[in-house]
């Protein structure tokens, strides 16, 4: 009797009609057959093996370079459980207006069947999944990503209980291109692109908009979250876990070293992309990193920024769309040293530093294992998670939202979360810079009604005993020049310290309209070069800005009907009474 599995990838094999068929074990020898196929036909090219062993850079489709989330769909069985949030199209018509461009898409190319674990090998909250796909970038990406192969064949057994995501790179043309979930049927089709976020079917289709969907059903969270412990001089460690929009500073956060300054801080990475949060018997919320990976942002990334995945990269590891040196080392704009005097970019095409163009595509990513980063924390794979203590939800924000600001309660917290905002970012296709509204960071990876997403939020709190406190942060002020405020990046570590000194009721703070402030005091500025008067301004409550902004929340909430908690409104009412008081 052929298992589940088994009979999809037959199923599979017939609508696709590859030339091979290829079961993934996970193994070195298999990802270096893997490897020495896309270095013959130019799908990879082999890094200064000397200074970055078993690297590689791959060059993408130039119309496949980010997340295209309006050819991104959940094919709910109703229109309103995918929501406002979501382009929609019906099961059915979605599996007959995709299914044609599978029917024999895969001839002449192999068959890839990848079965992957999302979580630690022995965690209870990890799930399997298995991706069948016609490209090898996308196999041993996988494999940097999650743990993939044997592990995942053997925990899942002759299980049903598996996510099934079906992909193709096509014709990688846009005008055939689509990312569909079928979150009643833990499905997911994409095709039509290799790019990260909609190839990578684990990552963002999986964990985030099935998991979402999974975890509401369930009574779990589902989040696009890093996961940080932080430990102090005293040895004490709390963790957190921030949503931050796409290339809003997650892995960099993840990652803090902190400076000089501030000695006797540690920061332990536990994930920098994605949490999966379950309620434990003590009444805590407990988090693991569904990911083995990173796939980060490349251009910004530099030793003062970020030394810790700078070190994580070195080996290992798959650049993909950045340029190229004369010495066969990656660049991208941001990276030591400045600019190379020649390169190759990512197109593969000469670049100097007078070209027109970056060198590297503003949103060329690395991929790398996450067992590599210096400052991995020793519980990072733990099967039971670590314990929450807070929640930071942040953007990329010129004004208006404060450097932190604590909420009043629950409640509260989750309408700070609800009302975010940032600056769109190269991480998707479209115009960056432009304001639009993020609630939780998960506007684009929320795979139901965000109505109903926020229902859930509400009710978590209710569950737990000991709810994470929720905090709002913000990096990214400027001034009139449009130059940042507030140093950023390790530096980011004097607000957490407020917060964490909030989590354990040591830190004194200011009650505003808006939430809980830090007296100015209360953040430490010595040796940086943030003047009285701008920390003032970075801690202050903009009163007309935030009338505005309730107004701009009523708006937003308006879409979602009767679907929008009504607790969220009342939120929103108490602010403009604070407001108006
Ligand atoms: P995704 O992988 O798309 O989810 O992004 P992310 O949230 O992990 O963002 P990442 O940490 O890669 O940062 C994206 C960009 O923001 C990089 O160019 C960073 O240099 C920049 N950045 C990160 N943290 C800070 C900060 O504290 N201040 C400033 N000014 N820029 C930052
Ligand atoms: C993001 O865009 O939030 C990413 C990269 O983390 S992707 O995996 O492409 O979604
Ligand atoms: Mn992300």
């Amino acid at each position: 009797m052929p298992t589940p599995l088994e009979q999809w990838v037959e199923e599979t094999a017939r609508l696709t009609r590859p030339k091979n068929i290829h079961w993934c074990d996970g193994s070195e020898e298999e990802n270096q057959r893997l490897i020495e196929g896309m270095l013959d036909d130019g799908t990879l090219t082999a890094l200064n093996q000397e200074r970055y062993p078993n690297c590689y850079l791959h060059r993408s489709d130039p119309k496949d370079v980010a997340r295209t989330e309006h050819l991104t769909f959940v094919c709910t069985r109703e229109k309103e459980d995918a929501g406002p949030n979501n382009n929609w199209m019906a099961p059915a018509q979605a599996k007959e207006k995709v299914g044609g461009l599978f029917q024999g898409v895969m001839k002449d190319r192999t068959l890839y069947v990848v079965p992957y674990i999302m979580g630690p090998v022995t965690s209870p909250y990890s799930q399997v999944g298995v991706e069948i796909t016609d490209s090898p970038y996308v196999a041993a990406s996988m494999r940097i990503m999650t743990r993939m192969g044997r592990a995942a064949l053997e925990r899942l057994g002759s299980s049903e209980n598996y996510v099934q995501g079906l992909h193709s790179l096509g014709d990688l043309s846009p005008d055939r291109r689509f990312i569909m979930h079928y979150p009643e049927d833990r499905a997911i089709w994409s095709i039509g692109s290799g790019y990260g976020g909609n190839a990578l079917l684990g990552k963002k289709c999986f964990a985030l908009r099935l998991g979402s969907y999974m975890a509401r059903e369930e009574g779990w969270l589902a989040e696009h979250m890093l996961i940080i412990g932080i430990e102090e001089p005293s040895g004490r460690t709390t963790y957190i876990a921030a949503a931050f929009p796409s290339a809003c500073g997650k892995t960099n956060l993840a990652m803090l070293i902190p400076p000089e300054s501030q000695k006797g801080y540690k920061v332990w990475t536990v994930g920098d992309d994605i949490a999966w949060m379950h309620p434990g018997p003590d009444g805590r919320l407990w988090a693991i990193n569904p990911e083995a990976g990173f796939f980060g942002v490349a251009p910004g990334t530099n030793s003062h920024t970020n030394p810790n995945v700078m070190a994580t990269v070195t080996k290992n590891s798959i650049f993909t769309n950045v340029a190229l040196t004369p010495d066969g080392t990656p660049y991208w704009e941001g990276l030591d040293g400045g600019p190379p005097a020649e390169a190759i970019d990512w197109q593969g095409k000469p670049w100097t530093p007078r070209s027109e163009g970056k060198a590297a595509h503003p949103n060329s990513r690395f991929t790398t294992p996450a067992r590599q980063c210096p400052v991995m924390s020793s519980e990072w794979e733990s099967p039971q998670g670590v314990p929450i203590s807070a929640f930071l939800f942040g953007g990329r924000r010129a004004g208006l939202i404060p450097l932190v600001c604590q909420s009043f309660n629950w409640q509260h917290g989750v309408s700070l979360g609800t009302t975010m905002a940032s600056e769109t970012t190269a991480a998707a296709t479209g115009k960056v810079g432009k304001i639009r509204r993020d609630p939780m960071a998960m506007l684009p990876f929320c795979g139901y009604n965000m109505g109903d997403y926020f229902g859930h939020w509400l009710n978590m709190g209710k569950k737990l005993a000991d709810p994470p406190k929720i905090f709002r942060v913000n990096w990214f002020r400027t001034n009139q020049e449009g130059k940042f405020l507030w140093p950023g990046f390790g530096e980011n570590l004097r607000a957490l310290r407020w917060v964490i000194a909030r989590v354990h009721g040591e830190a004194e703070a200011r009650e505003t309209e808006i939430g809980y402030l830090p007296h100015t005091n209360d953040i430490d500025t010595t040796g940086i070069d943030v003047s009285p008067a701008v920390l003032d301004e970075l801690l202050s409550v903009d009163r007309p800005g935030w009338v505005n902004a309730a107004e701009r929340q009523r708006e937003f909430f308006q879409q979602f009907g009767d679907r929008l908690p009504r607790e969220l409104w009342q939120e929103n009412a108490a602010l403009d009474k604070r407001l108006q008081a």
